[in-house]
């Protein structure tokens, strides 16, 4: 049984829509422990031991006389991806999709997903309305030109991060598209970005997903 804790289009977004791409049944093989992260439950001590960062996602694997736990929203979508090769989440190990696959994950949670907390979490960095609306405008405008890369990348191999094949990779960049609804130029108005969030959105795994979540 899988527990993936988190909370509606939180970053588990990504990592929810790999378990049910892979075929698994909310209810039945894995389930969605939806915290209220504004009642403050990702602060909670039965939580924190789970993620002592006190964020979500995060991933328990419980199998006969053990269980473990996995943290990082990227990391838990590719081992999901691993787990269930059916799924067809991951190019084959060592191959140059693999490493294209690992660099747009990688720059997708470290760089994007980085500028989305500046962008959201101003508070976090400075004190103060001023800084934080300075924070905040530096945060939307390198989110748009990370938003314009991808798109230039999905312009010249499309429609997929990976060209034709769809990936793990693209489920990220879905639930970061999806945050990007804020920006001053909201990421889907970039037009290969806002085709791909359509394309992606019309899986019937990733509606599933959103549905579990509670997200219209
Ligand atoms: N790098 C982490 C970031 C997780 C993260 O910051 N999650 C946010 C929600 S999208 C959260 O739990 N925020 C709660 C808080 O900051 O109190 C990951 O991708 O798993």
């Amino acid at each position: 049984m899988y527990l993936l804790y988190g909370g509606p289009g939180n970053a588990n977004l990504a990592p929810h829509a790999a378990l049910q791409e892979a075929g698994l049944a909310e209810g039945t093989d894995y389930r969605f422990v939806k915290l209220d992260l504004k009642a403050g439950d990702n602060r909670k001590p039965d939580y924190l031991k789970l993620n002592p960062h006190g964020v979500v996602p995060a991933l328990v694997i419980e199998q006969p006389g053990s269980s473990r736990v996995i943290c990082e929203s990227a990391a838990i979508l590719m081992h999901i991806a691993d787990l269930f090769p059916q799924a067809g989440l991951a190019p084959a190990p060592g191959s140059a999709e693999r490493a294209a696959y690992y660099q747009w994950i990688t720059y997708l949670t470290n760089t994007v997903q980085a500028r989305f907390m500046n962008f959201y979490h101003a508070d976090y960095f400075i004190d103060g309305e001023a800084g934080q609306a300075a924070v905040k405008a530096k945060a939307d405008t390198a989110l748009k030109e990370h938003f314009a890369y991808i798109d230039g990348k999905l312009s010249a191999a499309g429609p997929y991060l990976l060209g034709e094949a769809f990936s793990a990779a693209d489920l990220y960049l879905f639930m970061l598209t999806r945050w990007g609804r804020n920006l001053s130029r909201p990421a889907r108005d970039f037009p290969q970005v806002g085709k791909h969030f359509e394309r992606v959105l019309a899986r019937a795994a990733v509606r599933r997903t959103l549905a579990i979540e509670g997200i219209s």
